[in-house]
Protein backbone atom coordinates (compact mmCIF):
# COMPACT_ATOMS: atom_id res chain seq x y z
CA UNK A 1 0.00 0.00 0.00
CA UNK A 2 0.65 3.77 -0.04
CA UNK A 3 3.46 4.47 2.68
CA UNK A 4 1.86 8.06 2.50
CA UNK A 5 -1.88 6.98 3.37
CA UNK A 6 -2.57 6.59 6.81
CA UNK A 7 -0.09 9.70 7.90
CA UNK A 8 -1.41 12.81 9.28
CA UNK A 9 -5.23 11.12 9.46
CA UNK A 10 -5.34 12.80 13.27
CA UNK A 11 -4.14 16.45 12.12
CA UNK A 12 -6.41 16.28 8.61
CA UNK A 13 -9.72 14.97 10.37
CA UNK A 14 -9.22 17.96 13.52
CA UNK A 15 -8.83 20.46 11.09
CA UNK A 16 -12.19 19.27 8.76
CA UNK A 17 -14.00 19.40 12.23
CA UNK A 18 -12.65 23.01 12.76
CA UNK A 19 -12.61 24.19 9.33
CA UNK A 20 -16.08 22.84 8.44
CA UNK A 21 -17.98 25.76 6.14
CA UNK A 22 -16.55 28.77 7.23
CA UNK A 23 -15.58 29.87 3.91
CA UNK A 24 -17.83 32.88 3.98
CA UNK A 25 -15.83 35.51 4.76
CA UNK A 26 -13.59 36.58 2.04
CA UNK A 27 -13.82 40.37 1.86
CA UNK A 28 -12.29 42.51 4.40
CA UNK A 29 -12.18 41.06 8.25
CA UNK A 30 -13.65 43.57 9.80
CA UNK A 31 -11.12 46.96 9.55
CA UNK A 32 -11.76 49.34 6.76
CA UNK A 33 -7.86 49.17 5.36
CA UNK A 34 -7.51 52.56 6.97
CA UNK A 35 -5.86 51.39 10.05
CA UNK A 36 -2.57 51.63 8.54
CA UNK A 37 -1.21 48.38 7.86
CA UNK A 38 2.34 49.28 9.15
CA UNK A 39 4.93 50.90 7.06
CA UNK A 40 6.76 48.01 6.28
CA UNK A 41 5.47 45.90 9.17
CA UNK A 42 8.32 46.75 11.59
CA UNK A 43 5.93 48.41 13.93
CA UNK A 44 5.79 46.26 16.51
CA UNK A 45 2.24 46.71 17.91
CA UNK A 46 0.51 47.35 14.51
CA UNK A 47 -2.05 45.51 13.15
CA UNK A 48 -0.84 43.03 10.42
CA UNK A 49 -2.89 43.42 7.12
CA UNK A 50 -2.26 40.72 4.72
CA UNK A 51 -3.55 40.45 1.22
CA UNK A 52 -4.45 37.06 -0.07
CA UNK A 53 -4.14 36.30 -3.80
CA UNK A 54 -4.80 33.01 -4.99
CA UNK A 55 -4.59 31.98 -8.07
CA UNK A 56 -8.03 33.04 -9.22
CA UNK A 57 -11.43 33.10 -7.36
CA UNK A 58 -14.35 31.07 -7.60
CA UNK A 59 -12.13 27.84 -6.24
CA UNK A 60 -13.04 26.23 -3.46
CA UNK A 61 -9.59 24.82 -2.78
CA UNK A 62 -8.27 28.46 -2.71
CA UNK A 63 -11.76 29.58 -0.77
CA UNK A 64 -10.25 26.83 2.06
CA UNK A 65 -7.04 28.19 1.96
CA UNK A 66 -8.42 31.58 2.51
CA UNK A 67 -10.30 30.55 5.59
CA UNK A 68 -7.16 28.99 6.94
CA UNK A 69 -5.63 32.27 6.50
CA UNK A 70 -8.65 34.19 8.21
CA UNK A 71 -8.43 32.07 10.95
CA UNK A 72 -4.47 32.73 11.64
CA UNK A 73 -5.53 36.21 11.39
CA UNK A 74 -7.69 36.46 13.75
CA UNK A 75 -5.73 34.71 16.34
CA UNK A 76 -3.05 37.12 16.07
CA UNK A 77 -5.30 40.01 15.04
CA UNK A 78 -4.49 40.71 11.99
CA UNK A 79 -7.04 42.07 9.20
CA UNK A 80 -7.19 40.02 5.71
CA UNK A 81 -8.61 40.37 2.23
CA UNK A 82 -8.58 38.11 -0.48
CA UNK A 83 -8.80 39.68 -4.17
CA UNK A 84 -7.73 37.95 -7.06
CA UNK A 85 -8.64 37.57 -10.81
CA UNK A 86 -11.30 35.32 -12.83
CA UNK A 87 -8.81 33.39 -14.85
CA UNK A 88 -5.57 32.21 -13.66
CA UNK A 89 -3.31 33.72 -16.94
CA UNK A 90 0.47 34.69 -16.32
CA UNK A 91 -0.42 38.30 -15.91
CA UNK A 92 -3.95 38.57 -14.46
CA UNK A 93 -2.60 38.64 -10.50
CA UNK A 94 -0.18 41.96 -11.30
CA UNK A 95 -2.74 44.99 -11.15
CA UNK A 96 -4.37 43.34 -7.49
CA UNK A 97 -0.11 43.23 -6.34
CA UNK A 98 0.18 46.69 -7.69
CA UNK A 99 -2.94 47.48 -5.80
CA UNK A 100 -1.93 46.19 -2.45
CA UNK A 101 1.34 47.76 -2.70
CA UNK A 102 -0.13 51.29 -2.86
CA UNK A 103 -2.16 50.28 -0.26
CA UNK A 104 1.14 49.75 2.25
CA UNK A 105 -0.50 46.39 3.35
CA UNK A 106 2.10 45.03 5.47
CA UNK A 107 1.94 41.03 3.79
CA UNK A 108 0.85 39.84 0.28
CA UNK A 109 0.30 35.78 0.40
CA UNK A 110 -0.09 34.41 -3.37
CA UNK A 111 -0.48 31.49 -5.19
CA UNK A 112 1.58 32.66 -8.57
CA UNK A 113 -0.26 31.63 -12.08
CA UNK A 114 3.53 31.88 -13.36
CA UNK A 115 6.88 31.97 -11.61
CA UNK A 116 8.28 35.23 -13.62
CA UNK A 117 5.87 37.11 -14.87
CA UNK A 118 4.36 38.51 -11.41
CA UNK A 119 8.06 39.01 -10.36
CA UNK A 120 8.49 42.78 -11.59
CA UNK A 121 4.96 43.73 -9.40
CA UNK A 122 6.29 41.79 -6.65
CA UNK A 123 10.06 43.38 -6.50
CA UNK A 124 7.90 46.71 -6.35
CA UNK A 125 5.84 45.66 -3.41
CA UNK A 126 8.77 44.63 -1.56
CA UNK A 127 10.67 47.69 -2.06
CA UNK A 128 7.40 49.63 -0.48
CA UNK A 129 7.80 47.23 2.45
CA UNK A 130 5.13 44.43 1.49
CA UNK A 131 6.36 40.61 3.17
CA UNK A 132 6.02 38.75 0.29
CA UNK A 133 4.74 34.70 0.78
CA UNK A 134 4.12 32.81 -2.07
CA UNK A 135 1.69 29.38 -1.28
CA UNK A 136 0.96 26.34 -3.38
CA UNK A 137 2.58 27.41 -6.65
CA UNK A 138 5.88 29.28 -6.04
CA UNK A 139 7.41 32.50 -8.05
CA UNK A 140 11.63 31.83 -8.78
CA UNK A 141 12.57 32.60 -5.27
CA UNK A 142 14.15 35.46 -5.56
CA UNK A 143 10.87 37.19 -5.98
CA UNK A 144 9.06 36.12 -3.14
CA UNK A 145 10.29 36.38 0.84
CA UNK A 146 9.10 32.41 1.77
CA UNK A 147 7.28 29.82 -0.19
CA UNK A 148 4.49 27.74 2.03
CA UNK A 149 4.95 24.63 -0.19
CA UNK A 150 1.88 21.89 0.83
CA UNK A 151 4.43 19.08 0.15
CA UNK A 152 7.55 17.98 -1.67
CA UNK A 153 7.26 17.70 -5.69
CA UNK A 154 8.29 14.49 -4.98
CA UNK A 155 5.88 12.88 -2.71
CA UNK A 156 2.60 14.70 -4.99
CA UNK A 157 3.93 13.01 -8.09
CA UNK A 158 4.69 9.59 -6.44
CA UNK A 159 0.88 9.56 -4.20
CA UNK A 160 -0.34 10.31 -7.80
CA UNK A 161 1.59 7.98 -10.28
CA UNK A 162 1.22 4.72 -7.39
CA UNK A 163 -2.67 5.61 -7.67
CA UNK A 164 -3.12 5.03 -11.05
CA UNK A 165 -0.35 2.34 -11.31
CA UNK A 166 -2.82 0.45 -9.13
CA UNK A 167 -5.80 1.43 -10.57
CA UNK A 168 -5.18 0.39 -14.18
CA UNK A 169 -3.01 -2.71 -13.31
CA UNK A 170 0.35 -0.75 -14.37
CA UNK A 171 -0.37 -0.74 -17.64
CA UNK A 172 -1.54 1.16 -20.76
CA UNK A 173 -2.40 4.52 -22.01
CA UNK A 174 -2.40 7.62 -19.81
CA UNK A 175 -3.21 11.46 -19.94
CA UNK A 176 -3.00 14.25 -17.46
CA UNK A 177 -5.23 16.87 -17.45
CA UNK A 178 -3.34 19.92 -15.79
CA UNK A 179 -3.87 23.62 -14.85
CA UNK A 180 -3.23 26.43 -16.48
CA UNK A 181 0.37 25.74 -18.85
CA UNK A 182 2.46 27.62 -16.80
CA UNK A 183 1.25 26.60 -13.38
CA UNK A 184 4.59 26.37 -11.48
CA UNK A 185 2.86 23.85 -9.29
CA UNK A 186 1.66 21.51 -11.54
CA UNK A 187 4.35 21.82 -13.89
CA UNK A 188 7.02 20.30 -11.24
CA UNK A 189 4.66 17.71 -10.18
CA UNK A 190 4.10 16.79 -13.79
CA UNK A 191 8.35 16.50 -14.89
CA UNK A 192 8.43 14.16 -11.58
CA UNK A 193 5.77 12.40 -12.42
CA UNK A 194 7.16 11.66 -15.57
CA UNK A 195 10.53 10.74 -14.10
CA UNK A 196 8.92 8.34 -11.95
CA UNK A 197 6.81 6.91 -14.89
CA UNK A 198 9.65 6.16 -16.79
CA UNK A 199 11.78 4.62 -13.93
CA UNK A 200 9.04 2.01 -12.44
CA UNK A 201 6.43 2.09 -14.53
CA UNK A 202 7.25 1.07 -18.24
CA UNK A 203 4.31 0.20 -19.42
CA UNK A 204 2.23 2.74 -18.92
CA UNK A 205 2.63 5.21 -21.49
CA UNK A 206 1.77 8.84 -20.96
CA UNK A 207 0.16 10.08 -24.28
CA UNK A 208 -1.03 14.01 -23.56
CA UNK A 209 -0.87 16.93 -21.19
CA UNK A 210 -3.55 18.88 -21.94
CA UNK A 211 -4.64 21.92 -19.92
CA UNK A 212 -7.85 23.01 -18.38
CA UNK A 213 -6.44 26.55 -17.02
CA UNK A 214 -8.39 26.23 -13.95
CA UNK A 215 -11.59 26.39 -15.68
CA UNK A 216 -14.47 24.13 -15.18
CA UNK A 217 -15.90 24.17 -18.63
CA UNK A 218 -12.63 24.13 -20.03
CA UNK A 219 -11.77 21.06 -17.93
CA UNK A 220 -15.14 19.18 -18.94
CA UNK A 221 -14.19 19.55 -22.77
CA UNK A 222 -10.32 18.85 -22.68
CA UNK A 223 -11.66 15.43 -20.73
CA UNK A 224 -14.29 14.97 -23.58
CA UNK A 225 -11.07 15.51 -26.21
CA UNK A 226 -8.77 13.52 -24.34
CA UNK A 227 -11.45 10.66 -24.65
CA UNK A 228 -12.48 10.62 -28.21
CA UNK A 229 -8.52 11.11 -29.17
CA UNK A 230 -7.29 7.98 -27.28
CA UNK A 231 -9.60 5.44 -27.59
CA UNK A 232 -7.40 3.06 -25.69
CA UNK A 233 -6.52 5.54 -22.46
CA UNK A 234 -6.71 3.46 -19.10
CA UNK A 235 -6.41 6.47 -17.31
CA UNK A 236 -5.95 10.13 -16.25
CA UNK A 237 -4.10 11.91 -13.76
CA UNK A 238 -5.74 15.23 -12.95
CA UNK A 239 -3.34 17.27 -10.62
CA UNK A 240 -5.80 20.12 -10.08
CA UNK A 241 -8.53 19.95 -7.85
CA UNK A 242 -10.79 22.04 -10.94
CA UNK A 243 -9.80 19.65 -13.26
CA UNK A 244 -10.19 16.26 -11.95
CA UNK A 245 -13.86 17.60 -10.42
CA UNK A 246 -14.38 18.35 -14.14
CA UNK A 247 -13.44 15.44 -15.40
CA UNK A 248 -15.11 13.26 -13.09
CA UNK A 249 -17.96 14.80 -13.95
CA UNK A 250 -17.75 14.04 -17.18
CA UNK A 251 -16.51 10.66 -16.88
CA UNK A 252 -19.68 9.89 -14.48
CA UNK A 253 -22.54 10.12 -17.05
CA UNK A 254 -20.24 8.78 -19.85
CA UNK A 255 -19.77 5.14 -21.31
CA UNK A 256 -15.98 5.41 -19.47
CA UNK A 257 -17.36 5.93 -16.30
CA UNK A 258 -15.22 2.88 -14.37
CA UNK A 259 -13.70 1.87 -17.20
CA UNK A 260 -11.50 5.06 -17.56
CA UNK A 261 -9.74 5.69 -14.48
CA UNK A 262 -9.34 9.09 -13.04
CA UNK A 263 -6.66 10.54 -10.18
CA UNK A 264 -4.94 13.12 -8.82
CA UNK A 265 -5.83 16.16 -6.33
CA UNK A 266 -9.46 16.96 -4.80
CA UNK A 267 -11.19 18.35 -2.63
CA UNK A 268 -13.14 15.43 -0.67
CA UNK A 269 -16.30 18.09 -1.02
CA UNK A 270 -16.25 18.39 -4.60
CA UNK A 271 -15.44 14.66 -5.13
CA UNK A 272 -17.63 12.92 -2.79
CA UNK A 273 -20.73 12.13 -5.30
CA UNK A 274 -17.68 10.82 -7.77
CA UNK A 275 -16.36 8.16 -4.94
CA UNK A 276 -20.42 7.25 -3.97
CA UNK A 277 -20.85 6.54 -7.84
CA UNK A 278 -17.89 4.83 -8.52
CA UNK A 279 -16.37 6.82 -10.89
CA UNK A 280 -13.43 7.38 -8.80
CA UNK A 281 -11.58 5.34 -6.26
CA UNK A 282 -8.82 7.26 -4.89
CA UNK A 283 -7.15 10.54 -5.35
CA UNK A 284 -5.21 12.88 -2.65
CA UNK A 285 -4.94 15.91 -1.34
CA UNK A 286 -3.53 18.10 1.54
CA UNK A 287 -5.64 20.43 3.95
CA UNK A 288 -5.68 23.87 2.01
CA UNK A 289 -7.15 25.03 5.26
CA UNK A 290 -3.85 24.53 7.05
CA UNK A 291 -2.17 26.02 4.30
CA UNK A 292 -3.56 29.33 4.23
CA UNK A 293 -2.81 29.21 8.21
CA UNK A 294 0.82 28.47 7.88
CA UNK A 295 1.25 30.89 5.01
CA UNK A 296 -0.61 33.41 7.06
CA UNK A 297 1.64 33.38 10.05
CA UNK A 298 5.06 32.79 8.39
CA UNK A 299 3.62 36.53 7.07
CA UNK A 300 3.00 37.72 10.40
CA UNK A 301 6.38 36.25 11.52
CA UNK A 302 8.31 38.43 8.64
CA UNK A 303 6.26 41.45 9.82
CA UNK A 304 6.86 41.41 13.02
CA UNK A 305 10.91 40.53 12.68
CA UNK A 306 11.00 37.42 14.11
CA UNK A 307 12.23 35.80 11.41
CA UNK A 308 14.09 37.29 8.22
CA UNK A 309 13.27 34.34 5.89
CA UNK A 310 16.62 32.54 5.97
CA UNK A 311 17.52 29.21 5.93
CA UNK A 312 17.29 27.55 9.86
CA UNK A 313 14.80 30.82 10.90
CA UNK A 314 11.83 29.04 12.59
CA UNK A 315 8.60 30.50 14.23
CA UNK A 316 5.49 29.81 15.44
CA UNK A 317 2.30 28.93 13.47
CA UNK A 318 -0.44 28.47 16.68
CA UNK A 319 -2.27 25.58 16.74
CA UNK A 320 0.16 23.40 13.93
CA UNK A 321 3.44 24.48 16.29
CA UNK A 322 6.57 25.28 15.06
CA UNK A 323 8.36 25.49 11.58
CA UNK A 324 11.80 26.06 10.20
CA UNK A 325 12.80 27.35 7.05
CA UNK A 326 14.34 24.84 4.82
CA UNK A 327 16.54 25.59 1.78
CA UNK A 328 15.85 28.46 -0.62
CA UNK A 329 13.46 29.92 1.69
CA UNK A 330 11.00 27.05 1.77
CA UNK A 331 8.72 25.89 4.69
CA UNK A 332 6.67 22.68 4.10
CA UNK A 333 3.64 22.13 5.61
CA UNK A 334 3.64 18.22 5.57
CA UNK A 335 2.58 14.91 3.36
CA UNK A 336 -0.08 14.57 0.79
CA UNK A 337 -2.66 12.12 1.50
CA UNK A 338 -5.19 9.78 0.50
CA UNK A 339 -8.79 9.77 0.42
CA UNK A 340 -10.81 7.44 -0.53
CA UNK A 341 -14.50 5.41 -0.21
CA UNK A 342 -13.53 3.96 3.49
CA UNK A 343 -12.36 8.02 4.98
CA UNK A 344 -14.32 10.42 2.35
CA UNK A 345 -16.89 10.89 5.00
CA UNK A 346 -14.62 12.15 7.38
CA UNK A 347 -13.67 15.19 5.76
CA UNK A 348 -15.26 18.42 4.98
CA UNK A 349 -13.80 20.87 2.87
C1 LIG B 1 -6.06 23.74 -7.95
C2 LIG B 1 -4.99 24.78 -8.13
C3 LIG B 1 -3.97 24.73 -7.01
C4 LIG B 1 -3.49 23.30 -6.77
C5 LIG B 1 -4.67 22.41 -6.50
C6 LIG B 1 -4.24 20.97 -6.29
O1 LIG B 1 -6.96 24.14 -6.96
O2 LIG B 1 -4.35 24.55 -9.35
O3 LIG B 1 -2.87 25.54 -7.35
O4 LIG B 1 -2.57 23.24 -5.71
O5 LIG B 1 -5.53 22.46 -7.62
Amino acid sequence: MFGLQRKGRMALAAVALTVGVTLVATGCAGGNGGDGGGDGGDGGDAELSITMLPKNLGNPYFDTSTSGAQEAADEFGGTLEEVGPTEASPTSQVSYIQTAAQQGVGALVVSANDPEAICDALDEASSAGVKIVTFDSDTNPDCRDLFINQATAEGIAKVQVDLIAEQIGDAGQIAVLSASANATNQNAWIETMKELLAADHPDIELVEVVYGDDDDQTSFDKTAALLQTYPELKGIISPTTVGIAAAARYLSTSEYKGKVALTGLGTPNQMREYVEDGTVTAFALWNPADLGYLAAFAAQALATGEIAGEEGDSFEAGKLGSYEVGADGVVLLGEPYVFDADNIGDFDF
